[in-house]
């Protein structure tokens, strides 16, 4: 059974990180019940929850796939670019030690997970306002010896990499053509997002299905054309706080 480890909305989501939305209310019990919800979407699809308690002081501490890649061999220990969000790792490090050895990434290497997009053992990075070229290169260095290649992709106007092109079969990507070059990803088939939907390629494969946001019906309706099987989650109010569905858990075997 794969592990997912998430973290409890905090009371300071109101002031998270935001970098191409303005900032408008978010209500935070109708930010927690969708929490629960896309926790009893996981438990659906084969995950054994693990929540990490709140960290009321950290506003985007849910959005945890940011502070760590977890690979079968270790797990790398991010060091997000945004400096407020740096404080999130140590307990996501303390809860990760009883499953992986850690690797960290050390100044002036910066990396989010959000940037990282594992297929097989490949790992597409993105070169982002979050993740630099040094953030990367660490992370190869941890990464190489055990068989992994890495591809670094610049993107851009928008957040992370997984914000331009997620994995939503084994070899479809779902992607924002705008955001990201789609030629970096040839021997794939693309879904291209709905136009009118350009915050709409994060999308979480988990053991053949995808859960996806339900405000995106448009793309929503090219995924189930192409007859994949998607699992809607509102996310309304996270999505206010820029997250999506990959960014709000880290997913792993034990
Ligand atoms: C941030 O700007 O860091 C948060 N407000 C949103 C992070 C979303 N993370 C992700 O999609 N991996």
């Amino acid at each position: 059974m794969a592990i997912a480890i998430t973290r409890e909305v905090s009371e300071s989501l109101q002031d998270c990180q935001l970098t191409y939305l303005p900032r408008s209310s978010i209500n935070l019990s109708r930010a927690r019940e969708e929490h629960h919800q896309y926790e009893n979407c996981l438990v659906r699809l084969g995950c054994e929850i693990h929540r990490l308690p709140e960290e009321p002081d950290l506003p985007d501490a849910v959005f945890i796939e940011d502070t760590a890649l977890v690979i079968g061999e270790l797990a790398v220990i991010t060091r997000p670019g945004a400096s407020s969000r740096r404080a999130e790792t140590p307990s996501v490090a303390k809860k990760l030690e009883n499953y992986r050895d850690l690797r960290y990434i050390n100044p002036p290497g910066t990396l989010e997970g959000g940037d990282l997009l594992l297929i097989g053992r490949v790992l597409y990075a993105g070169i982002s306002n979050r993740s630099n070229l040094a953030g990367i290169e660490q992370l190869q260095s941890y990464l190489s010896p055990h068989g992994y290649s890495i591809r670094p992709i610049k993107i851009r106007d928008c957040l992370h990499l997984k914000s331009a092109v997620s994995q939503v079969a084994e070899r479809v990507l779902l992607i924002n053509p705008n955001w990201v070059e789609a030629s970096a990803f040839g021997d794939f088939e693309l879904v291209e997002v709905d136009p009118s939907e350009p915050f709409g390629a994060n999308a979480l494969l988990i053991n053949h299905h995808v859960l996806y946001p339900l405000g995106y019906q448009k793309t929503l309706h090219r995924l189930e054309k192409r007859g994949i099987e998607v699992e809607g989650v509102d996310i309304t109010e996270l999505a206010k706080a820029e997250g999506g569905v990959t960014c709000c858990s880290l997913i792993f075997r034990r």
